[in-house]
């Protein structure tokens, strides 16, 4: 039996605006106070489920986060009408309330670290909810996560986050590479976090190495197929807060920028050691050097961040690209590069705007899960992608979705209203029938 890699990918809400929330996240910083898009940023990500599915790659779906997230306002001491308490955090706590309307939950490769069922020693499909306590607007989404995930994958073990607190600050799979190949053998884990020496001078870290080692342990992943790589301080302070900005893997490749880890050079020949053992050929490593590739040029064009898919027809996967790399001629020569090299069959590009605005590429708004065709036939079907469940979505986005909105427009109950409707209406659509 062979093990696919179904995406999951959420919904963008009707809420989503620039907040400059994201922490180290220059996209985030440069487009914060700017007016947003939400019916464009929703259809965006419709059009990428799109382009996965038409290939044949398993794509589920979940609904938007409930937002705004008023019993988190209350619980903040914003007491009274739904319209008073929108009016007092938005007067004296805009962060607060920014963080209260935050779609950041569409960001899905942050919302766990999976392990499939063969890589681990309970032999059950494994999620780990991250508890994103690096920032308030992130760590608000955790228990709807687990929600979700229980919901859409009922046979799998999806566990709620870690205890809160730095020392165990985890940001899901956008730190995490899995090594493999179609067959349903173990992979190999690689864990990638950013505290400790040496330290970045202008971000915080997000990923602490308890935290990997923590959720490796409670995976039972075996010793020898777990690995764990420092971020680069360089690429932290160039704004890469997650390692997937600056690295990522499919199958048996692994593309990487040259500053993406530190002191890890034993370590990536000890994973290329296993792969060889586990798997009877060589890992392909591919490492894009800074002459190539600057980290600030990576940061921008999101090459790295791009999707990797198996489409079902053998082959080469498939890249999916945002359109910033298209923009890049540098970027782009690199693409084109490994293209010729034929690690890939194709490319495509996709117009990713509204997350891009944000820090969010292609590889940002979808969770990995690798499983077999028969734990697939057990997720919930109202989370499986369908030509009709996309046409219900697309006609009720562009029915009831704003075009146009800034932070201080949330202050209104009567939009605010609007939205809490348009967002009841997808929840309808994921209730099972
Ligand atoms: O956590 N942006 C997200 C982007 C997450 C991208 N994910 C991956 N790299 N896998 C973040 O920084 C922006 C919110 C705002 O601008 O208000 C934000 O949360």
């Amino acid at each position: 039996m062979n093990l696919v890699e179904a995406q999951v990918d959420r919904i963008v809400g009707p809420t989503h605006h620039f907040g400059g929330l994201g922490v180290g996240n220059v996209a985030s910083k440069e487009s914060e106070g700017q007016v947003s898009n939400p019916a464009a940023a929703a259809i965006q990500g419709l059009d990428k489920m799109r382009e996965v599915a038409s290939v044949g790659v398993p794509q589920l779906m979940l609904p938007p986060h409930r937002r705004p997230d008023f019993r988190f306002l209350r619980s903040l001491g914003f007491g009274g009408s739904d319209a008073v308490v929108l009016k007092r955090a938005f007067d004296t706590a805009p962060r607060l309330f920014a963080a209260s309307m935050s779609c950041s939950g569409m960001w899905t490769a942050n919302a766990a670290t999976v392990s499939a069922a063969v890589d681990n020693a309970n032999g059950m499909l494994t999620l780990s909810v991250a508890n994103l306590v690096s920032s308030v607007h992130r760590a608000i989404e955790t228990a709807l996560t687990l929600a979700d995930l229980r919901r859409c994958l009922p046979r799998a073990r999806v566990i709620p986050g870690l205890p809160g607190g730095a020392a165990l600050r985890d940001e899901g799979a956008a730190n995490h590479m899995r090594l493999g190949s179609a067959e349903n053998k173990p992979g190999i884990h690689i864990f990638v976090y950013g505290d400790g020496e040496p330290k970045p001078n202008r971000y915080w870290p997000r990923q602490s190495l308890e935290c990997c080692q923590t959720i490796a342990r409670i995976h039972h992943l075996p010793a020898e197929n777990t690995f764990f790589l420092k971020q680069h301080p360089a690429a932290i302070d160039a704004g890469a807060f997650h390692n997937d900005v600056v690295a990522t893997s499919h199958h048996g490749l692994m593309i990487c920028h040259e500053y993406a880890f530190t002191g890890g050079e034993a370590t990536l020949a000890s994973i290329a050691k296993r792969y060889r053992q586990l798997y009877g050929r060589e890992l392909i490593t591919v490492v894009v050097s800074d002459r190539q590739l600057s980290l600030q040029r990576a940061v921008a064009s999101y090459l790295f961040n791009s999707q990797i898919i198996s489409p079902a027809a053998p082959g080469p996967p498939v890249i999916i690209c945002p359109k910033q790399v298209d923009d890049d001629q540098v970027a782009k020569s690199i693409l084109l590069g490994w293209l010729d090299q034929g690690l890939f069959r194709r490319y495509e590009f996709v117009q990713l705007r509204q997350s891009m605005s944000a820090g969010g590429g292609p590889a940002c708004l979808r969770l990995r899960v690798p499983m077999t065709e028969q734990e697939l036939s057990h997720a919930a079907p109202q989370c499986r992608w369908s030509e009709r469940l996309d046409e219900k979505l697309r006609g009720l986005i562009e029915q009831h979705y704003p075009d146009r909105l800034t932070l201080k427009d949330l202050a209104d109950i009567d939009l605010v209203q609007q939205a809490q409707r348009a967002n009841e209406l997808i929840q309808r659509v994921f209730r099972p029938s």
